[in-house]
């Protein structure tokens, strides 16, 4: 696996990171200068909520000065998982390639981008986990693990799929992968969103690789994790598993029904 920093990716094709903020006035600059630092060839579109702390304007002012960076202004707080989709459709509009899902706050560090991109060469969406060897989480509570543990070990025996990070945001699709997903379907938000997509995946038989990341906490601005958001994802993760359980122990019994004629 190379991180080396001179390595480029333009066999894949045109590459777009979407970036989602609420209120990252403070994180933004240094997260789009990291980006562009790390992978240049890599265009960024922001995708703002109406922030009330002026992260359009912030992002305003960066794409003036720089043609690889774009901005989506939104009408107000919409949540997260709809801003990616919105991302996803101006960027398979546009022609994009390839798309990554990353935060603003500093949490999914522009520098492990290499390590995705790499791995897509051989897959159809890559997932930065912080539950593989060699993941990390920096400054998170006891607590704070255990609930992101604790939410994958669930969703993993719930789906049945061998995923260790399937609510971790720092993604890379192929564009084609994100056609076949049936996107306008998705009507779940925050880490559901995330399971959603991984799920809707594995369901199309698509190659899932996960790769190693460390996730940093943020430093600034406020986290607009909630209990509603846990909640959701629990709730739609255990209704996905039983749904597919039926329609698994339905076919199986069509099968055998078959089979005794
Ligand atoms: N556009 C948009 N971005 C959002 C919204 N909610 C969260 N974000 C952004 O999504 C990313 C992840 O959110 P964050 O609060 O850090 O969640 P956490 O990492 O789970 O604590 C950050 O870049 C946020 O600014 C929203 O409603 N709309
Ligand atoms: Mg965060």
């Amino acid at each position: 696996m190379s991180d080396d920093p001179s390595t480029t990716f333009t066999d894949l094709g045109r590459i777009l990171v979407i970036i989602p903020t609420y209120n990252e006035r403070v994180a933004l600059p240094a997260i789009l200068e990291r980006v562009r630092t790390s992978v240049p060839e890599a265009d960024v579109l922001v995708a703002d909520d109406n922030s009330p702390d002026g992260t359009g304007r912030v992002a305003d002012d960066w794409a003036a000065h720089d043609d690889q960076v774009h901005v989506m202004h939104r009408l107000g707080k919409e949540g997260l998982g709809t801003a990616y989709l919105a991302g996803f459709a101006w960027g398979l509009q546009n022609g994009y390639d390839v798309l990554v899902e990353m935060d603003a706050d500093g949490s999914h560090q522009p520098e492990q981008l290499p390590r995705l991109l790499g791995a897509l060469r051989g897959c159809d969406l890559v997932l930065g986990s912080r539950w593989v060897t060699g993941g990390a989480t920096e400054n998170w509570s006891r607590g704070r693990q255990v609930l992101s543990k604790g939410g994958n070990l669930y969703t993993r025996l719930m789906l049945g799929v061998p995923i260790r990070d399937a609510t971790g945001g720092y993604r890379a699709f192929r564009a084609s992968t994100l056609r076949a997903l049936d996107l306008h379907e998705v009507a779940s938000q925050g880490y559901c969103f995330q399971v959603d997509l991984a799920w809707r995946a594995v369901q199309r038989g698509m190659q899932v690789r996960e790769v190693p990341i460390t996730f940093v906490e943020r430093t600034s601005g406020a986290s607009k994790m909630s209990r509603t958001i846990v909640a959701e994802a629990l709730w739609r993760v255990t209704v996905w598993g039983v749904d597919s359980r039926v329609t698994r122990l339905r076919e199986r019994a069509m099968t055998r029904r078959g089979e005794g004629r």
